[in-house]
This record gives structure tokens, sequence and C-alpha cells, in this order.
């Protein structure tokens, strides 16, 4: 409920109406000095900020970590130490769809996770998937648009969507993913997530080790029928999200258990797959999976535009004892979600309280700025170093992720490790992970996707690029394309492809 009884305006004078603006006489003009009228139609004017680009379409709830193993030798950040627990606030959501998409669209899933540290915000920001399209962040906005809008139209479009795809051909690890089960999720409740590259863990004795974390669904990895799929999407664009929300309101509390995967630092340079590379996996069998412990999400958000629209995750928010890896898609991620939130939600956006650190003090010379709300005290200086004993940095309490890197500045293809290539661990996922059910599926599917391409050279490719997976799939897309009908399109929110 309210503070109070009665309407104000926004610096709290109470108003006179809130249904009939200032006019001359009941049938007269309106006094544009009616500054209540307003500042309602000022303020209805700016409610919205620009959405996400991509991943616009989601949600999210907060929960609690709590650290059941112990990975001290791995690691010396706080939240990571035996019994450590930590608020956490995870937002799901789709990839390429706008925010009124519909959830069920097949997409991969955003699964971006903060921990609230005693050492500051810790944001593992991943998908739903271990891998990802590209491993250079050179071609990403051009992925971005492929999967998006024609310039023309306005419609998406899958001759554009599959042209891009089947000329990079690093994508076909997580095409794969995305063609498959994990496409068509139950609900967010019934996905992993992944934080998909290497990071790097840093332990008390300064030893690095390189890591990738897994948050394995204690709720299972299940997922929906292509039909069923398509029918909510009709039905209710807000499946997953009112899934989420009517779960933890019902006291039914999702549980998702936190592994990592450790690598020596060594290890990488002689790794039989080049471990930044984040079109890869590391088999499990060469790193197995390390408990670390579990979160649960148990409470909602008490404003969806305040704390989750406005929610500001970043690769970059690292704390000590963990940090990123030489992945180049991931070092370029370090520098663009900050630079989106500063257009998206503004210069402090920092301050919000969902993007404050809830568990850590902060103290910086940052200052001013549009909409800046903190500030230090009056006698604090402005600068460091200075003489009146204000903050300065303390590098034994900033442990980053460091590694060697020398050469000549060059544009090139990451260095191939003994088994890197474009295609093996695709055809690893379809021939050792898939069952018979789901080549069913995953074949039914590229059938439809196949339906809706019009270009020839596109249509070549398609088969050109699957059939350097493995030619079995090639012959599953054919079998389905002879069945005729068996394709219903699928529930991608393609639009014809010749429109
Ligand atoms: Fe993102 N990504 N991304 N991305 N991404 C954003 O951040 C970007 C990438 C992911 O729930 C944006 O505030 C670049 C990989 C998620 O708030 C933006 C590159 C992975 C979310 C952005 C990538 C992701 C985003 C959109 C290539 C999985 C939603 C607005 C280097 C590992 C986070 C924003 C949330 C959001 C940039 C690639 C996942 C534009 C430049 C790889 C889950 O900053």
């Amino acid at each position: 409920m309210a503070d109070i009884s009665y309407t104000t305006t926004q610096t709290g004078t109470p108003v006179a109406s809130d249904e009939y603006s200032l006019t001359t006489g009941p049938d007269g003009v309106t006094a544009l000095h009616d500054r209540y009228l307003v500042e309602k139609l000022a303020s209805f004017n700016r409610e919205r900020v620009p959405e996400r680009n991509p991943h616009a379409k989601g949600g999210g709830a907060f929960g609690t970590f709590t650290v059941t193993e112990d990975v001290s030798a791995y690691t010396r950040a706080a939240v990571f130490q035996p019994g450590a627990e930590a608020e956490v606030l995870l937002r799901f959501s789709s990839v390429a769809g706008e925010q009124g998409s519909p959830d069920t669209w097949r997409d991969v899933r955003g699964f971006a996770l903060r921990f609230y540290t005693t050492e500051g915000n810790l944001d593992i920001v991943g998908n739903n998937t271990p891998i990802f399209f590209l491993r250079d962040a050179m071609k990403f906005p051009d992925f971005i648009h492929s999967q998006k809008r024609t310039g023309a139209s306005g419609l998406r479009n899958a001759d554009m969507q599959w042209d891009f795809w089947t000329l990079s051909p690093e994508s076909a690890h997580q095409v794969t993913y995305l063609m498959g089960d994990r496409g068509l999720s139950k609900s967010w409740r019934h996905l992993n997530g992944y934080g998909s590259h290497t990071y790097q863990w840093v332990n008390a004795a300064g030893e690095r080790f390189w890591v990738q974390y897994h948050f394995i669904s204690k709720q299972g990895v299940e997922h929906m029928s292509a039909a069923d799929a398509e029918r909510i999407a009709g039905e209710d664009a807000d499946y997953y999200r009112r899934d989420l929300y009517n779960s933890i309101a019902a006291g039914d509390f999702p549980t998702w258990e936190v592994k990592v995967q450790v690598m020596p630092y060594e290890d990488a340079k002689t790794y039989r797959f080049n471990p930044f590379d984040m079109t890869k996996v590391w088999p499990h069998a060469d790193y197995p999976l390390i408990k670390v412990g579990e979160f649960t999400l148990n409470r909602n958000p008490q404003n969806f535009f305040a704390e989750i629209e406005q929610a500001a995750f970043s690769p970059g928010n690292q704390v000590p004892g963990t940090g990123i890896s030489p992945d180049k898609m991931l070092m370029a991620r370090v520098f663009s979600y900050p630079d989106a939130q500063r257009y998206r939600i503004g210069t402090n956006y920092n301050q919000l309280p969902v993007n404050q650190p809830h568990a850590a003090p902060a103290f910086t010379y940052m200052h001013q700025g549009n909409m800046a709300y903190h500030f230090n005290s009056a006698d604090t200086p402005v600068y460091a170093p200075n003489s009146f004993g204000y903050p300065h940095a303390a590098p034994e309490r900033a442990v980053e992720a460091s590694w060697e890197a020398d050469g000549e500045l060059v544009r090139s293809a990451y260095s191939l490790h003994s088994e890197d290539d474009d295609f093996g661990q695709a055809r690893t996922l379809y021939n050792d992970v898939f069952d018979e059910g789901a080549k069913d599926r995953f074949h039914e599917t590229l059938a439809g996707q196949y339906s809706a391409l019009t270009v020839e050279a596109v249509k070549e490719r398609f088969f050109w690029y699957w059939g350097q997976v493995d030619e079995k799939i090639v012959a599953g897309i054919k079998a389905k394309l002879a069945a005729q009908g068996a394709n219903e399109a699928d529930p991608i929110g393609h639009e014809a492809a010749t429109a």
C-alpha cells in the first residue's frame, strides 16, 4: 500500500483532480499552466528506455546462492568460499525477439546471473548453451542484424538468417543446439545456464586457473514440441515470464547447481581445442564438472521496470579471484555492455538500486553526470591521491585476472589447436548427445527451416553446411521434405522469406 491516501505532483503537492484538466469554465480552453496535466503527459511520453538489442524480451527474479563445497584451492573470491552465501539476480531472455515478441519462439535463452558479493557485484552473463555462434566480436552486429529484420520490409527473413550462418561455418555447433530441443525450452526453470566463455580464477597463493561455469537446473532440462511452441506463441506471448513469476509467487522456488570445469593455467597452450574459442566446449572427460554450490530463486521483483528492465549486467563485473580470459568475444563484451547501458539507461546507471553493490561498500571519485544520485560527504576531496586520508587504491585487495600476451598487431583468426575445426563438436553433439527422438525432431525442424528458403545459393549452402556436420543430417532433412507436409513452419517468427 502507498504511504499516503492522496495523489500528488512529482514534488509532493496534493492535486485537485486525477480526471479533469484546468479549463476556462467547464467547456473552455485548457490552461497551459496546468502543471499536473503537463507533468503527467510528459512523464507518460518518457516511460520507455531503449530496449536491449539483443535480449530485449525477458524476465527475472532474485534469490540466494550458497557454497556447499570447498573450491578455495582454485579461487580466493569471497563469494566462492566454503559456506559463503550471496544474494543473486537472474534475468532470462530470448535473443532475437523484441520486447513484445513471444517467449516461445525458437531461440537461445539468455541467462544473466549476478552475485551481489562482499567484494562487489560478480556478473556471469551467459546463455542456456555452453557455446556461441561466433568467436570474434567483429561479426556480432552483422549476426544480430541477420537474426532480426530486413532493411526494406522490416520483416524477419529465413534467407538472411541462413545466408549468414552458412557463410559463417563457426556457427554450426551453436546452430545445432538452437535447432535441437534446447531451442524450445519447456520454461526458464527447465534449462541450464552457462558462462559460455572461459573465465579465470585466482587462488589465495596467486595461482591461476581457467574455468567454465555451468548452472545445472534441478528442475531438469525439458523442452516443448514445435507445435506446442507455435500454439503458445499465439496464445500467450509472456508464457515463460508468467511461469517464473507465478511459480515463485506460489512458493515453488527453482534451484540450480553451480559447477565449474577447471583447467590448469599451463594446459591452455597445448589443449586439443583452443580453450578461448567460444564455439567450443571442453569435453567433460577432459575436465570434469566440480560442484561449487547451489542458488535458488525465491523473490519476485517488486517492480519489473526498475529491477529487471534497468538491470545492467556486464561480463566486466568481476571480483578479486575471478576474471576474464583472452577470449576475443569476452574482451569485446567488457566494453560493449557498459556502453549499451550508458546509452540505454544513462551515465549513472550503476547508482540505481538494482545495479548498486548490495553487500559491498563502494567509494569512487567519479561524480556528477546526468541524474547523479549518490555523492560523497562534503569534506571529501574530489580526487586521489590526496593529503587528507581519503580512499585510494589498495592493490592487495584487487586481484585481477592476467595472462601473457605479445606479438605484432594483426587481424587474424585464432591459431588452430590440434583438433580445432568448425564442425567436429557439432557432429559429436548430434551423434553422441541427441537420442533418436531428438535427431528426428532436429531433422523435422531443419526441414521446416529449409522450406522457408527461397534463394537458390542459400538452399545449396544449407545442405553443404549440414553435410559438413554429418551426412546423416542431410538424409534426415530430405526424408522429412519427401514426407511432404511434415514441416509446420518452425516457430521462429519468420515471415515468408520472399515477403
Ligand atoms: Fe550480449 N549483449 N553481446 N552476448 N548478451 C547484450 O547488453 C554483446 C554475447 C547476452 O539480461 C547487450 O545491456 C556483444 C555472448 C545476454 O540484461 C549488449 C557481443 C553472450 C544479454 C550485448 C555479445 C551474450 C546480452 C544488449 C559480442 C553469451 C542480456 C543490451 C562480443 C555468452 C543481459 C545490453 C540481460 C545483452 C553486446 C555476445 C549474452 C548490446 C558486443 C557471446 C544474456 O551490450
